[in-house]
């Protein structure tokens, strides 16, 4: 089984991608490669509970929030092919390297909230490339399908990495020796499914399309999907959208009237498009109910987004919902 360092050059000359981008996810790679190994420590490395600080979310931060944000930009400041980067954790852009042809957007931590009670969480990462110029908020704002590539990595019961460079995705497996081994190439998501996520308990505050989607997915064979749907919410987005890449499913994160000026809970620039891609080159669709995800041009560097992602079929079927 080929490792990721073996894999990577041979990926990069077969598609003619440039070597500094394979050079600037390496450099993601041995960051989680890091994160892992804290977050596989839990107590035992004095790393859970809360930080005692917040971030631009409004978001109490976890001590792992903090520790991933900062293994993540001290090692993409060491890459010179890094020209800067944004981060659900930081307030503003980092510039990094001036003659860096790559910028990085993450989630250091999602679903940070599940870390001190042992469910899986994940790292969420997006590359594009920077265009001409100084650097400068607007270098990040670039369409989903901008990306040059984007990924994941799942501290579940396996450290998984997912990526794609947009020939692909490609799933690796971190072993005994904090290696990743290439185990699984070019996962297709399934077309239709059985299976949805949301949160429920958000239920009377969603827009009558949502409403009626999830009373027909709840009618199942009853109704007029004619078929029964099973749930899962685990409240980590990596944990269902690898779920979703392994065996379909749509996970949705809708706008709600709690708040009408959000469009969504979940962010643009580094949950949204990172995982978009993944699942557009899977065979999967993602999108906000009114336009494919990776066409929204991005006004903001933390802009809040609805989700509809996964088995096409589901997504197609929401979509059509939403213009009725
Ligand atoms: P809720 C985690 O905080 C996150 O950003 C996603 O990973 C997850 O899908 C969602 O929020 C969970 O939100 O409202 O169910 O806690």
């Amino acid at each position: 089984m080929k490792t990721f360092a073996q894999f990577l050059p041979q990926h990069l000359a077969q598609h003619g991608i440039p070597a500094e981008l394979g050079s600037v996810l390496e450099s993601v790679v041995s960051a989680c490669c890091d994160i892992s190994g804290k977050v596989r420590l839990g107590a035992l490395a004095g790393v859970l509970g809360a930080a005692g600080t917040g971030n631009i979310q409004g978001e109490d931060q976890k001590k792992l929030d903090v520790i991933a944000n900062d293994i993540l930009i001290k090692v993409l400041k060491n890459n010179q092919n890094v020209a800067g980067l944004a981060s659900e954790e930081e307030d503003t852009f980092v510039a990094c390297n001036g003659n860096g042809r790559y910028l990085v957007l993450f989630d250091p931590l999602d679903g940070s909230s599940n870390i001190d009670v042992n469910i899986s969480v994940g790292t969420i990462f997006s590359i594009l490339a920077k265009s001409e110029g100084a650097l400068a908020t607007e270098s990040f704002l670039q369409s989903g399908r901008a990306q040059a590539g984007s990924g994941y990595v799942l501290y579940g019961p396996q450290t998984q990495l997912v990526f794609t460079l947009k020939h692909g995705v490609f799933v690796f497996t971190l072993d005994e020796n904090g290696v990743f081994v290439l185990t699984q190439e070019q996962p297709q998501v399934p077309v239709a499914t059985k299976e949805f996520a949301i949160n429920m308990s958000n239920q009377r505050h969603w827009l009558p399309p949502v409403q009626q989607y999830v009373a027909e997915l709840l009618a199942g064979e009853t109704g007029v999907r004619g078929k029964n749907y099973n749930m899962r919410w685990v409240a980590s987005m990596v944990a269902e959208i690898h779920r979703i890449l392994m065996r379909g499913g749509v996970f949705m994160y809708p706008q709600d009237t709690r708040d009408l000026s959000k469009p969504g809970k979940l962010r643009l620039m580094y949950e949204a498009n990172p995982m978009s891609l993944i699942l557009e080159q899977a065979g999967g669709a993602a999108g906000d109910a009114a336009q494919a995800m990776l066409d929204i041009q991005p006004t903001g560097l933390h802009q809040r987004v609805a989700v509809f992602m996964g088995s096409r079929e589901e997504v197609e079927y929401v979509e059509r919902l939403h213009r009725v």
